[in-house]
């Protein structure tokens, strides 16, 4: 492929390896003899990313020459996984470095293992963000990602006594190889204090903010290179730093220490990563967060990417800052803040501006994940801004009473400020009114947004809503972390898919290519192979040989129900200990789950309790023989999930219908060849509708059904008395099997379930079981399944996120590539 450094002499054993002596001696210090592995790591890196950076100086130059749209991405996360490989596969360097590596007796994979990932998001929204930064720049789109850095990422877990123990990620322990910080490009932002009027040379009221206090913004530099193109962009991450004018009435209070203490406190804005990702707790270090980088970004891409002299009348010309959830959306009034109270903007004219630099994507369906701001905390934080939301909301309202005269409910349902529970701004209606497009993450997720989310938003303006289905990178996701299905599919199609994923259609008649077959079944064994070593090695976790590998990895949380899966695992077990099942009817299988718990969710924290307790009587239990086991590796993560997902037979996607918003996972599963079992949700919808029913395992009821059952009284406890199968396995969890004969152990997982259930995993219970057991039938038929594997991954080239970034830049960016 044409790599970002195809022209470049450097570009040998030789080169690189000169490169990397270098890089060992200056930046490590340190001899080729005395390196330890954490040096050679650095020394790597570094020497990689040199590859790369005089395109990445090229790309701004021509980014300046163009002065086209530039897509600025408004995300609080993101979620990268290691860079190593994915910068060696930008550079067309993995075969050169593997071999001066070898030269001096290093092992690139040794060296490869000392990452520490930057997991700067939580999940699907922050690897989402990931995602569309590669694509774009593989597209040759220009885009900079701007964000947070956090200092600390997401916890990392472990298990204590099957209990989820949360520790600090210290990812920049060692140092990241791979940012440019910049100090001397810091950016003022301020907090606090009042807002006063004044009056102009022109005689016109104006008003300005006062702040109270204020913290710098530092931007770090991360190189997001293209594949197959000479593209860098750029991700921009701020960090907080404290300012260096201290305190000046604590300072003169002659309290020097004091007034240095006040002023290190403002480096906490960017210290950690909220690990919640649904329920929102409304704390004020988050609102800061938001703020910090959304001020840092908008100044940033004013004051340093436009030429100077730009006329910020024709600000949407150059830039469209697409919100990531409603995270950055005090970005909407920040940017009217700016414009008339710095620019000199009236109202109407920085409205009209506003309105056509920012869209918003929303990524949920729970209301509880809704982010709402008291007014009194916004007011407090960010005067003039609470000021500018209500004369947005002012304007909106007489909008909606002009358009529904009357009809006072409704503008109440709209406003962007609420009275209930307490006063409060909904960030997602002040996204929706400023933003000129609103789109959700999968086909079902875009209707039911506009059906039961912003209904009255859809009947104001319906051409403001649209779909974006999600996608995944190829790049990482298939061509880094499945080497071997790559060099499958290259030897019979070629290597266009990485760049053009819909090519894997080619693959469609090798279905039935016996040979092909074989192969396919052999990279898969591979990958088991390869997974085996990892969790051996990583977790010390011995995968039997020969399983159905049966996975469910993603954040825990109830409406994803991995209790639904685990009370298959338990029904299974209760069968054979009953007798009702025997043990060698059972298809050998090992559920492996992946799922980390906002530490303040305590009933999902309950849920890994009870999961590991399973796992551990389970797994120990010789009248299984062996042919049931879990496996639940600590710390799910980016890193793991690229070994794990080529290595999966079967991707669990079990979320009740209605709930998920699209899900990504599913996606990457898909693709690497594993068969879905899951429900009508999110994009299972359109996943389901391109492999095609007999290749998809659906089960469940789709999203009107569970709204009809909810309308009409759900009493869980009554499937439970119905249905002996799930009684059993519920009596067998209250038994006390699973906590050492201490029954009660789990009464806050079974009663939950008993008493409300509010995901109804009762309801889909017997359904899941039927659909386990056409996939234990299949299974069976080797051939058939394998055939079924293959149609997946030939169907879904759909979801690369190249598509998704195609479909932004027609229907909502209104941008182009710049080469
Ligand atoms: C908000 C305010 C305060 C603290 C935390 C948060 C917060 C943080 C992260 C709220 C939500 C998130 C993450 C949400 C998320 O990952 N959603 C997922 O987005 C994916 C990409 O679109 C979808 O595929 C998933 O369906 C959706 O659950």
């Amino acid at each position: 492929p044409i790599a970002v450094i195809a022209d470049d002499p450097r570009h040998s054993v030789s080169g690189f390896t000169t490169e990397f002596i270098r890089e060992l001696h200056n930046r490590q210090g340190v001899s080729l003899r005395d390196a330890s592995l954490h040096d050679k790591f650095q020394a790597t890196a570094s020497a990689v990313r040199h590859y790369m950076v005089d395109e990445w100086l090229e790309t701004k130059d021509k980014n300046a020459a163009a002065k086209q749209k530039t897509v600025g991405y408004l995300s609080a996360e993101y979620l990268l996984g290691p860079q190593l490989d994915n910068a060696l596969l930008a550079t067309d360097l993995t075969e050169i470095v593997e071999e001066s590596l070898a030269q001096h007796g290093i092992d690139l994979a040794q060296v490869r293992e000392q990452e520490v990932e930057p997991g700067l998001g939580n999940g699907g929204l922050g690897r989402l963000a990931a995602c569309f930064i590669d694509s774009l720049a593989t597209m040759d789109v220009p885009c900079i990602g701007y964000g947070i850095r956090y200092e600390y990422g997401i916890f990392r877990q472990t298990f204590v006594d099957g209990h989820q123990v949360e520790e600090a990620d210290k990812w920049l322990a060692l140092e990241s190889p791979w940012e440019f910080v910049h100090p001397e490009n810091a950016v003022q932002v301020n907090f606090a204090g009042h807002t006063e009027t004044w009056t102009d040379e022109t005689g016109r009221e104006r008003t300005r903010w006062v702040p109270g206090w204020g913290v710098q913004g530092l931007p770090y530099n991360y190189l997001v290179p293209g594949y197959g193109t000479r593209r860098v962009n750029t991700l921009r991450l701020w960090g907080a730093r404290a300012n260096n004018q201290f305190d000046l009435k604590t300072f003169n209070q002659g309290d020097y220490v004091e007034a240095v203490r006040a002023q290190t406190f403002a480096e906490n804005i960017s210290k950690v990563l909220y690990p919640e990702d649904s329920t929102p707790q409304g704390k004020e270090l988050r609102l800061q967060q938001q703020y910090f980088f959304v001020a840092c970004s908008l100044r940033d891409f004013i004051e340093n990417e436009l030429e100077p002299g730009f006329d910020l009348h024709r600000l949407g010309e150059r830039i469209i800052f697409q919100l990531n959830d409603t995270h950055p959306v005090i970005a909407v009034p920040e940017l009217m803040r700016i414009l008339i109270d710095e620019k000199g903007f009236e109202w109407d004219e920085a409205w009209e501006v506003t309105k056509s630099c920012f869209a918003y994507t929303c990524h949920t369906l729970l209301p509880e994940a809704l982010e709402v701001w008291p007014t009194e905390l916004l007011g407090r934080l960010l005067p003039r801004h609470m000021q500018i939301i209500n004369l947005i909301n002012v304007s909106f309202m007489a909008e909606v009473r002009a358009t529904f005269p009357g009809d006072e409910e409704r503008a109440l349902r709209m406003s962007i400020v609420t009275e209930h529970p307490v006063q409060s701004v909904r960030m997602a209606h002040l996204a929706t009114v400023a933003g000129s497009k609103v789109n959700g993450v999968a086909a079902l997720h875009s209707q039911l947004l506009r059906d039961k989310v912003l209904p009255d938003f859809s009947a104001l303006w319906p051409e403001k809503f649209t779909n974006v289905t999600n996608g995944v990178t190829p790049r990482r996701f298939v061509r880094q972390s499945n080497p071997g299905l790559s060099a499958l599919v290259t030897s019979r199609i070629g290597g266009g898919w990485v760049k053009h994923l819909d090519q894997f259609d080619g693959l469609e008649p090798l279905a039935d290519d016996a040979g092909f077959r074989e192969e396919f079944r052999a990279v898969k064994a591979a990958n088991k192979e390869r997974l085996r070593e990892v969790l051996h090695k990583r977790d010390g976790i011995d995968l039997p040989e020969g399983h159905l590998l049966d996975v469910m990895v993603k954040r825990l949380h109830e409406y994803k129900r991995q209790t639904l899966k685990l009370l298959h695992v338990v029904s299974l077990y209760e069968q054979v200990l009953s007798g009702k099942r025997k043990v060698e009817d059972l298809t050998p299988r090992t559920v492996v789950f992946g799922a980390k718990a906002a530490p303040g969710y305590r009933l999902a924290k309950d849920i890994i309790h009870l999961i590991n307790s399973v796992a551990a009587v389970v797994n120990r239990d010789p009248r299984l023989e062996g042919r049931l086991g879990i496996a639940f590796p600590a710390n799910y993560n980016v890193t793991l999930a690229e070994k794990l997902i080529p290595a999966a037979d079967l991707s669990e996607q079990i979320s009740l219908a209605g709930m998920e918003a699209s899900g990504t996972g599913n996606m990457k599963f898909a693709l690497n060849g594993a068969l879905t079992i899951g429900t009508d949700d999110g994009a299972n919808v359109e996943i389901r509708g391109l492999v095609g029913d007999d290749n998809f395992f659906l089960f469940g009821m789709d999203e009107p059904a569970a709204a009809a059952l909810r309308e009409q009284g759900y009493r869980p406890r009554s499937i439970y008395e119905s249905d002996e199968t799930l009684r059993a396995t519920i009596d067998l969890i209250e038994s006390g099997i699973f906590s050492g004969g201490r029954g009660g152990a789990f009464g806050s997982v079974t009663s939950a379930l008993l008493d409300e259930d509010r995901f109804m995993a009762f309801a889909d219970f017997a359904s899941y079981l039927e659909a386990q057991e056409a996939v234990e039938a299949k299974y069976a038929d080797q051939e058939a399944w394998t055939r079924s594997a293959i149609l997946n991954v030939a169907r879904t080239g759909y979801f690369s996120s190249d598509r998704s970034m195609r479909d932004y830049l027609d229907r909502i960016w209104h941008a182009g590539p710049v080469v």
